[in-house]
């Protein structure tokens, strides 16, 4: 059974097995771009064009959810000299991507701040209070992806000097538009994170 209809006939077992079969124990974040993303993409386009309901579209989120929990790496223990990272959906209530990026950026040593889907004003008070150089910010929805732009008149009007790196669907559909909301950068995928960081923080690797 191929992974996306495993997903839609709610086969747990079928869809885990389709990934454990791949697993090889440190490329969690490669099967996680090849597989599971695209088919999550799919599976959204499918409930855009009605062809599947919503409850579908949840439960093969609920179970992509479990089954990436399971392959996630642990945290790096090398945490020398890293800059700190704040993460947050700004509102947004898909979560999925931000914990990979969380734990990308943790398997690589970076010490993260989850600030969970606060919005703008708050998250603008953690980042000054946890002195964070970047923020690192997962919005799905267009309309909370123009959250960046409030935050960055709220960095601007209280002198707060930290990056924003941005991700996710809208900033994926329209290349241009982080520079339409004021990020420093915007990255494809958790992988790209990292360069993205070293990027806007001027350390070249
Ligand atoms: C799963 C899903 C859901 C689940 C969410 C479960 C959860 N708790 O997370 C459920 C079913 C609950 C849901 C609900 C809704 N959803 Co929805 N959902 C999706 C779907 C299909 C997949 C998202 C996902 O998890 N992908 C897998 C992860 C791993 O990918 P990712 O988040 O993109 O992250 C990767 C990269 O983008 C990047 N990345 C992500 N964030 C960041 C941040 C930084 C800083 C960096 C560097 C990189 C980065 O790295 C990640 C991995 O490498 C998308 C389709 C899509 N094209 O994204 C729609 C989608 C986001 N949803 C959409 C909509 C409209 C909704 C609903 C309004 C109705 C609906 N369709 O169900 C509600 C609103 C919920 C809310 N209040 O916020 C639309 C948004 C369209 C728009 N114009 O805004 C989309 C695009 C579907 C579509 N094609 O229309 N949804």
């Amino acid at each position: 059974m191929e992974f996306k209809e495993a997903l839609l006939s709610l086969n747990r077992v079928a869809a885990k097995n389709q990934i454990t079969r791949e697993f090889t124990g440190d490329n969690a974040f490669e099967l996680i771009t090849k597989f599971i993303t695209p088919v999550l993409e799919s599976i959204g386009e499918m409930w855009t064009r009605g062809e599947i309901a919503l409850s579908q579209e949840y439960m093969a989120s609920k179970i992509c959810e479990e089954i990436v929990e399971s392959i996630l790496p642990l945290e790096s223990p090398v945490r020398k000299n890293m800059p700190m990272i704040g993460i947050t959906t700004l509102g947004d209530e898909h979560m999925l991507g931000k914990r990979i990026v969380a734990s990308f950026l943790k398997a690589n040593g970076f010490n993260i701040f989850d600030y969970g889907n606060m919005g703008p004003e708050i998250v603008a008070q953690k980042v000054r209070e946890d002195s964070v150089e970047v923020l690192m910010a997962s919005t799905l929805m267009l309309n909370l992806a123009f959250e960046v732009k409030k935050l960055r008149s709220i960095f601007e009007r209280e002198g707060i000097k930290t990056k924003i790196i941005v991700g996710g669907a809208p900033f994926l559909f329209d290349s241009d538009l982080w520079k339409e909301v004021g990020a420093d950068a915007m990255a494809v995928d958790a992988m790209e994170s990292v360069d993205k960081i070293h990027e806007v923080l001027g350390v070249s690797t």
